[in-house]
């Protein structure tokens, strides 16, 4: 039995004992890695609805889940989705011309919290897509620059959030779920702050004074003190009732990298992206940050600053050291550009502004300054590739309140380089 031969199998047309009887006989026609995604994402019994646009091919053989599969074709969907309640609904495209547009459709009669497991063809046919991808998408100017990006983007864009690309091969096999409807499109500004009283009380007031509105973004302003001990978490308090400023305590300092753990475990932003509380860079330099993730060319902007270029920091009390400094980014950025094929510049700059959806699935461990390793590297091995936006910069030396520290940070970095070089990423879902 193919979905060919039959192409509907809703109990409104069928009837219920026969629905039942071909639901049974459809089961196998699952695929295997499509069994093992609903498994994973936690759908191991309930209702599935399958939606094809020609017979699938591959087949299980034994099927371990307790589920009732209903089966149609691509251009019933709608229909069948609003005649029954289904856990999860599977969409298998190989041959559609509408790969954004069929998502929208399908969004739209499902309830949040949803899952959607689509298999698109993977290589060419899948670029063939893209193609309609871009000129569906009313913003995109050009073809998004790779496979799992760009799916994820048309995701997003149809209603969906939570998604992970399974496999890249040859099917691009992707899940996600239902977004629940939104206003306003909100950006989680996340700060890391600790011991910096000279320079935090001026930049709350740059950050409160910097509206987005003109983007059409929300924002939240999401502090995380570590308990400093000059006085800073004072200051901090001080911004308590301040909206739209949230602060989140934390008992002792464990680095930054913790803290913006912490911070972006807290956001409830569409966009999220690191500030420190130093004044090293420049908040004029949000808007072109922006504006890749806005009009969809991009789910993940890196601010490169003197737009890479080697002499990127001048300490004007330790000069020697601020050369080491730029000698050992140049050797750091070798590192990774060879490890993961990327042609970066400044892969380590605070400046990283993604879509949140981005780091679902993703668990960090990193606490230190290897965050910023970890982060880059899990983003690029889950499809993301970064666009690089020059921005401003003026470094700050150790004596002026710098954090790193010169032995014992560089080896975790190296570190956290080759260990998730050698991991194979796998997702985490709640
Ligand atoms: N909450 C918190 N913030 C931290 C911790 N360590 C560093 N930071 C903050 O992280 C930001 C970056 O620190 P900085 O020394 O400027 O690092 P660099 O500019 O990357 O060299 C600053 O805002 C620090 O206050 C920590 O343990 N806890
Ligand atoms: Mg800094």
């Amino acid at each position: 039995m193919t979905l060919e031969t039959q192409p509907n199998y809703s109990p409104a047309v069928l009837g219920q004992a026969e629905a039942s009887r071909a639901a049974a006989a459809l089961l196998p026609l699952l695929p295997k890695n499509v069994v093992a995604i609903l498994r994973e994402r936690g759908v191991t019994r309930g209702s599935v609805l399958l939606l094809a646009d020609c017979p699938p091919r591959l087949r299980l053989r034994e099927h371990p889940l307790e589920l009732r599969v209903t089966g149609g074709s691509v251009a019933d969907g709608p229909a069948l989705l609003s005649h029954a309640h289904f856990d999860a609904i599977v969409v298998m495209l190989e041959r559609s011309q509408e790969f954004e547009r069929t998502l929208r459709r399908f969004a739209a009669c499902l309830a949040p919290g949803t899952l959607l497991v689509a298999t698109l063809p993977g290589a060419s046919g899948y670029r063939k897509l893209l193609g309609e991808v871009a000129e569906a998408s009313p913003n995109s100017d050009g073809a998004p620059s790779h496979d799992r990006e760009s799916a994820h983007l048309a995701l997003l864009r149809a209603g969906f959030e939570s998604v992970w690309a399974h496999s890249h091969r040859a099917t691009l096999c992707v899940s996600a779920r239902r977004a629940p409807q939104r206003a306003e499109r909100l950006c989680s500004i996340v700060v890391p702050v600790f011991n910096e009283k000279r320079t935090f009380p001026e930049l709350m007031r740059r950050l409160l004074a910097k509206r987005l509105d003109h983007l059409g973004l929300e924002r939240e302003i999401i502090l995380v003190e570590s308990n400093s001990t000059d006085g800073t978490r004072e200051l901090v308090a001080g911004f308590e009732n301040t909206p739209p400023v949230r602060i989140l305590w934390q008992a002792r300092p464990r680095g930054k990298g913790h803290a913006v753990r912490a911070g972006f475990a807290a956001a409830r932003g569409d966009i999220v992206m690191i500030q420190d509380a130093d004044l090293e860079y420049d908040l004029d330099d949000y808007d072109a940050l922006l504006e890749p993730l806005l009009r969809d060319q991009a789910a993940f902007v890196l601010g490169s600053r003197h737009s890479g270029r080697v002499r990127m920091r001048r300490f004007t009390d330790q000069r020697v050291l601020g050369e080491v400094c730029n000698a050992a980014h140049l050797l750091f950025t070798a590192v990774i550009n060879i490890l993961y094929g990327q042609r970066l510049k400044d892969p380590f700059t605070m400046f990283k502004v993604l879509r949140r959806d981005c780091l679902h699935g993703l668990r960090f461990e990193c606490d230190r300054f290897d965050f910023d390793h970890e982060l880059l590297i899990k983003l690029l091995l889950k499809g993301y590739r970064p666009v690089e936006v020059p921005v401003n910069y003026r470094s700050r030396s150790f004596k002026q309140g710098k954090k790193i520290r010169f032995f014992r940070d560089p080896p975790g970095w190296l570190a956290a380089d080759f260990k998730y070089r050698l991991q194979r990423l796998r997702p985490h879902f709640d």
